[in-house]
């Protein structure tokens, strides 16, 4: 099934120049970028997107972690999309992340996990996308190699 899962490069990825070699990856699977834009999330929106982690221990310093620099919000458009980029990111702990993914490739502790990518849960990817892009924002339109990439 085609569909749009939200990512977001964190601010640690961000400052540690990693933003290129996410986009290549999603960009080498076939994913297609339809949204993207480097932007400085404010309380209220690190709040919100991250609502329901709002009775955890670790809330505050993820809030504080997520506003604390530049991050580079994106919508990549795919097959499986969501699931797929889920299992390009690894676990939540790069710890337990396996070489070959971004999480396993590019991080070491759980909060400096480098990526966010929508969860699996049905409708988390669209709640995220509306959250941070207007819909004029997000661009229809169809790579040359989509003919090569699916059957
Ligand atoms: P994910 O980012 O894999 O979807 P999540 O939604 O459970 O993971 O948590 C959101 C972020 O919060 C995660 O990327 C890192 C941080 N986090 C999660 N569990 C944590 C914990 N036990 N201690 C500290 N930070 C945590
Ligand atoms: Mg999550």
């Amino acid at each position: 099934m085609t569909e749009r899962t939200f990512v977001m490069v964190k601010p640690d990825g961000v400052q540690r120049g990693l933003v290129g070699e996410i986009v290549g990856r999603l960009e080498d699977r076939g994913l297609k970028m339809v949204g993207g834009k480097l932007m400085q999330i404010d309380r209220d929106l690190a709040e919100e997107h991250y609502g329901e982690h709002e009775d955890k221990p670790f809330f505050d310093d993820l809030v504080g972690f997520i506003t604390s620099g530049p991050v580079m919000a994106m919508v990549w458009e795919g097959q499986d999309a969501v699931q797929q980029v889920r299992t390009m990111m690894g676990e939540t702990d790069p710890a337990e992340s396996a070489p070959g993914t971004i999480r396993g490739d590019f991080g070491l502790d759980l909060g400096r996990n480098v990526i966010h990518g929508s969860d699996t849960e049905p409708g988390s990817n669209e709640r995220e996308i509306d959250l941070f892009f207007d819909e004029a924002e997000l661009i229809h339109y169809e790579r040359v190699d989509e003919q090569w990439l699916y059957e």
